[in-house]
């Protein structure tokens, strides 16, 4: 550590000096006190002893007198010097070798009386007790205790005493220095960066103050020299604080950095990455339990830029801008928010209806019956349309990064493209893409491929998806597709096709110890279980739950040695609430697992093998809840890629965890040493489920190791560089067509 200026040591020395002294004064204070207390026990024994019965006022002179020689021995006792007896004014009798004591009779011959004084080169603590004999003449007696040893014992605690302070103090000044430091450069690394995206074009991501003493001025002058507003439009009412994460590798963020330079990132998403929402007479914020924001909203939140995004928080209106604009995350905004209302026909249409009736079961391999409704179709070609129209002007021209989201915006890369400069375009689908027999059951199936294939790169998690979807740009479209190089010539303009397996933010997750662990399982109520599951979804049919019951049933079937020792957790956030399907999975759920329950649940202990939590929880909760489980659960039964896989690991310490992963989901292309099972079938989920639970920890210890390694190589920051990357390298725009326009039909 660098040498600490004298304006530091000089106060420091003082205060530790002041500090020092007060404190050996009080326990200078509680030694005499000591020496009080046992000095008055003295004196209470001696009492007693001196006040025998007299029968006469001689014989109770005398007597007192002749006892006080026996007392005498008394002395033996630890520090006690001298005793001295007075009968009234008069001294009567002490120990030999104490001089000059008699003046101390004639003080107060009934009170209490203490004082330090020296008795021949001895400095002694004294006390006078005095009490009336039945004749009712007045006795004194004097304990003298040494009190010699004091002033050295006084003078090793001050010395003591100031050596622990000034480490003490020393030790907490080089923490706050140290802090104060790290704060700064914070502060100057954020401020650095907010400079190189106002360099850059972009909406800067304001320095974080509120950890700065003076933060609010300072907060403004930062604004003032950036000429940003502070707080970009925070929500007027009082909010609840959502945390962001630390940010990511510096790596990923300086390549971010270099693609988005000079850019304005705009993403189009149905899902807004947070929500506000009126509860208990205030507003609440919820980060909705999404794996497209979860991977998405930190990239927007280093880079600064737009998420365009369906408004549908019940407070959303009131704290957004008459354009429906909000900066965030709430309280430290680096990004716009902007809201789009749609009418409650146009959501019925073009989320519950089209996307979610619709492609969501065309996409999974879920044995759920797509419903293709025309005024479904005529509303999700509208909402696209109003999503592509309604991005504000002034944040699009030649160099834009346009990302469009998911089966919710299939047409916004064609509507966009036509809107002509606006820059480049990509669509990057969260769900598995069907095979093009399955796709082409979509009445709309040519309009589709039709509208993405105006974007100059279309993302997928596998290439398995890839596959899929230029086959069906083969069967279905009068294009030119080529498997070999993965990309589509349609019109004139060439679309690429890639994989980008998505992944999570690898900011380190602080792990629980065991005691830790052990309140969490209480909290849960199960604290005396001593194997654990855990599962975290969205209540989706395409998570697998029902089967995944039926996986739990079976291997307290076949193992019993688990009944009464084992709990499977499932946290499920509601989804889709409005849609029957969902509707019946909610229902039939909750019988299979009261079923599972009333077999081999105990009620009498208030052991339930089986708990559902149907809410949605936060992301510290998550993060902690992933940590209680031996085991995670995660059994889709089709999924692009399932981030709730890579997030169980990622929390987990090495010696704790396991993954029973679907093979069904995109995650087990890369999280190959999880234990993967096919969904479907209840003996492979009970099997798994034992081989978890008994596995050696060595074995263990590999697999997480592995697992982890690769979850931190594709994190995702790295995911939206490489989708970054590609959109930039994509085709500049088409020239016009020379095929046959394909007519956007209104029926079926
Ligand atoms: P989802 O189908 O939403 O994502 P998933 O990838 O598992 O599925 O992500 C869910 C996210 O929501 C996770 O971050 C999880 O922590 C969170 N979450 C789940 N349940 C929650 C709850 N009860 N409360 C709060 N948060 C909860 C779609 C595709 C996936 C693909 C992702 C990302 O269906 O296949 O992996 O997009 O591309």
């Amino acid at each position: 550590m660098k040498r600490l200026p004298a304006t530091l040591i000089v106060p420091l020395a003082v205060l530790s000096l002041a500090l020092a002294w007060v404190l050996t004064l009080g326990e200078k204070m509680r030694w005499l006190h000591e020496f009080d207390a046992r000095n008055e026990e003295i004196a209470l024994h001696a009492q007693s002893l001196l006040s025998v019965n007299p029968r006469t006022s001689s014989d109770a002179v005398n007597g007192s007198i002749a006892r006080f020689d026996a007392l005498k021995k008394v002395r033996s006792s630890r520090g006690l010097i001298h005793l001295a007896l007075c009968l009234g004014d008069q001294a009567a009798e002490s120990t030999t070798g104490l001089n000059g004591w008699q003046r101390l009779c004639e003080r107060s011959k009934t009170s209490r009386r203490d004082e330090t004084l020296e008795v021949g080169n001895l400095l002694a603590r004294m006390n006078a007790s005095g009490w009336k004999d039945s004749r009712g003449r007045d006795w004194q007696l004097l304990v003298f205790q040494d009190q010699g040893g004091l002033s050295a014992e006084t003078r090793a605690a001050f010395l003591r005493n100031w050596l622990g302070l000034v480490f003490f103090l020393a030790l907490s000044t080089a923490i706050l220095i140290g802090q104060a430091r790290n704060w700064i450069l914070t502060y100057a690394l954020s401020l650095y960066r907010a400079l190189r995206q106002k360099a850059a074009g972009r909406i800067p991501l304001l320095p974080v103050t509120h950890e700065l003493p003076l933060s609010r001025s300072v907060e403004q002058l930062t604004a003032k020299i950036l000429r940003l507003p502070v707080a970009l439009q925070a929500p007027p009412a009082p909010v609840a604080q959502i945390q962001p994460s630390e940010p990511p590798a510096d790596a990923d963020l300086l390549r971010l950095d270099e693609l988005t330079r000079g850019r304005r990132m705009i993403v189009i998403a149905n899902r807004e990455p947070y929500i506000h929402n009126r509860r208990d007479g205030g507003i609440e914020v919820q980060r909705p339990a999404s794996g497209l924001v979860t991977a998405l909203e930190p990239v927007l939140r280093h880079s600064g830029g737009l998420w365009v995004a369906h408004g549908s928080g019940s407070a959303d209106a009131e704290t957004s801008d008459e354009h429906g604009m909000i900066g965030v995350p709430p309280g430290l905004p680096s990004y716009q928010l902007k809201r789009i209302w749609l009418s409650q026909r146009e959501e019925q249409g073009y989320y519950y209806g089209f996307a979610n009736e619709g492609l969501w079961p065309l996409c999974h391999l879920a044995h759920q019956s797509p419903h293709f409704r025309l005024q479904d179709w005529q509303e999700y070609r509208r909402v696209n349309a109003r999503f592509a129209s309604e991005i504000p002007e002034d944040w699009l021209d030649e160099r834009s990064l346009l990302l469009v989201q998911d089966y919710h915006f299939a047409l916004v890369p064609r509507l966009l493209k036509d809107r002509r400069g606006v820059g480049k375009i990509s669509l990057f689908w969260h769900i598995p893409w069907p095979t093009a027999e399955k796709f082409r059951i979509c009445p709309w199936a040519e309009e589709l491929l039709h509208g993405m294939l105006g974007a100059g790169l279309i993302g997928f998690h596998t290439l398995t998806h890839c596959r899929n979807f230029l086959e069906s740009c083969e069967r279905l479209l009068e294009a030119r597709v080529d498997r070999e190089n993965l990309c589509v010539t349609y019109r004139g303009h060439e679309t690429k096709v890639r994989a980008f397996p998505i992944g999570i933010d690898t900011t380190p997750v602080r792990k629980l110890d065991e005691r830790e662990i052990g309140e969490l399982k209480t909290r849960y109520g199960v604290g005396n279980i001593p194997f654990i599951a855990v599962g975290v979804d969205r209540l989706d049919y395409t998570k697998g739950l029902l089967e995944r019951v039926a996986g739990v049933e079976r291997f307290l079937e076949k193992y019993p040695r688990y009944r009464g020792e084992f709990s499977w957790i499932q946290i499920a956030s509601p989804s889709r609430t409005t849609i029957p399907a969902y509707q019946d999975l909610s229902l039939q759920l909750e019988h299979a697992i009261q079923r599972v329950n009333d077999r081999f649940g105990d009620a009498s202990l208030g052991y339930l093998p089986i708990r559902l939590l149907a809410r949605h929880h936060d992301w510290e909760e998550i993060r902690w809840f992933y940590q209680m489980g031996q085991v995670a659960l995660v059994t889709p039964l089709h999924d692009g890629m399932n981030l709730v896989a890579k997030e169980y690991v990622w929390c987990q310490s090495e010696e704790r965890g396991s993954l029973v992963l679907s093979r069904f989901a995109g995650a087990s292309q890369e999280l190959t040493d999880a234990l993967l099972v096919n969904p479907y079938s209840a003996e492979e989920i009970a099997d798994s489920l034992d081989q978890a639970f008994s596995m050696t920890e060595s074995e263990r210890i590999r697999r997480m190791r592995a697992m982890k390694e690769k979850i931190a190589r594709h994190s995702a920051f790295s995911w939206a560089n490489d989708l970054i990357q590609a959109t930039l390298e994509s085709s500049p725009e088409a020239a016009p067509s020379t095929l046959p326009g394909v007519r956007i039909r209104t029926g079926t």
